[in-house]
């Protein structure tokens, strides 16, 4: 009775309070669209733009964040073009991200924000996108940067969680696998603000880092065992899912390529020099190992808000996952980084080198007496 008295009072008997009121409401419901529209933290932030480099190099980034959180703008165009996977002259229709197979690793710190702008030149075939494991929402921006030949898309999205991540395109359906096999993935470093850390706490700093994408391809061959080629971008897709059914690839390598990462593309270091390993697999399951050194800190999945584990002599690393391990050389020499599923590795194509130059350390290890005949 008393609120509707009340009611009466103000609502039907005083009319200019009811329109004060109802005028007052409408403009308090204009002034929060208008500024919920116009309230994204990233909009009065500073942006800059990463330039990104063909793996295994990293772009230029700062181990501890200078100043505050940033929008970290990043250009990828998809190319769809044949490229020689191995020592034996084999080609392949791969897709790429910026040209590169691994795509380009993209690094940011934690609070920062990643703007990419995806561009799906008019000269291709396929309809393209991208799942960022390390972002929230939208199947990792995969539902919102579906984009045609002759679209481009932008996308914003915040590094809430520190670590190494995955990326890869995703399409819908057999499309995911088949675009993840043909090179469509790469890799998001997002480092805390204040950088690395060891478990007690104390800064890890390193001298040089190196992105490895490993990548299993699925050819297959014709009546005479060889691999066959492709004419057009999308011949073979039914005979390719027939491959990748058996779950046996028949590459798996790093960089692209059989050897892409040997010889005179192998990577270096130097004696006493810090260097980050961060390894990535979109779709199969792998296991790093340095040939002749350690993991002195290995992330395993990845997440830098868990405190490394320490001397490791493999790691694993789930299909769709990154990690990061860091190692100071302490021996000059060839060092060989590979999938230790040595099959994988020597067979198939999976092993990078170092090259580390410097003094050896013969109290860490001495031939005491050279290979000679046995005596009696
Ligand atoms: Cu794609």
């Amino acid at each position: 009775m008393f609120i509707h008295n009340l009611y009466k009072k103000y609502f039907v008997e005083d009319k200019l309070f009811r329109n004060t009121l109802v005028v007052l409401l409408i403009v308090l419901g204009v002034v929060f669209v208008y500024s919920d529209a116009k309230s994204d933290e990233a909009d009065k932030l500073p942006v800059v733009t990463q330039k990104l480099v063909n793996p295994p190099f990293l772009p230029k980034h700062d181990h501890v964040a200078v100043g505050g959180p940033k929008v970290v703008k990043v250009k990828m165009v998809v190319d769809e073009k044949l490229i020689t996977i191995d020592d034996e002259g084999t080609q392949f229709r791969v897709f790429a991200f910026n040209d590169s197979v691994p795509g380009p690793i993209i690094v940011v710190h934690e609070g920062d924000y990643v703007e990419l702008t995806l561009i799906n030149p008019e000269t291709n075939n396929f309809e393209h996108n991208i799942d960022f494991h390390a972002s929230t929402g939208a199947l990792g921006g995969g539902g919102l940067t579906h984009v045609l030949p002759g679209e481009e898309v932008i996308l914003r999205w915040k590094a809430i969680k520190p670590g190494v991540f995955v990326y890869h395109c995703a399409p819908g359906g057999a499309m995911v696998p088949w675009h993840v096999v043909k090179g469509m993935n790469g890799a998001v470093m997002v480092l805390p603000r204040d950088g690395l850390k060891d478990r007690q706490g104390n800064s890890i700093k390193y001298d040089k880092a190196y992105y490895i994408g490993e990548q299993d391809f699925y050819l297959p061959k014709d009546s005479n065992g060889n691999y066959k080629i492709f004419k057009e971008p999308g011949d073979g897709f039914s005979e390719t899912l027939e491959v990748m059914k058996t779950l046996t690839p028949t590459h798996v390598v790093f960089n692209g390529a059989v050897d892409a990462l040997t010889g005179d593309n192998a990577l270096t270091a130097k004696v006493g020099e810090t260097v980050l390993f961060i390894h990535a697999q979109s779709n199969r399951d792998t296991r790093p190992h340095l040939i002749g050194g350690h993991g002195d800190y290995v992330w395993p999945n990845g997440s830098f808000n868990d405190p490394p584990r320490t001397n490791l002599e493999t790691w694993f690393v789930p299909g769709g996952a990154a990690a990061a391990a860091i190692y100071t050389f302490r021996q000059p020499g060839t060092y060989l980084y590979l999938n230790h599923n040595l099959i994988e590795a020597f067979i198939l194509g999976a092993k990078a080198e170092v090259q580390v130059t410097g003094k050896w350390n013969n109290d860490l290890m001495k031939q005491i007496k050279k290979p000679s005949k046995i005596e009696e």
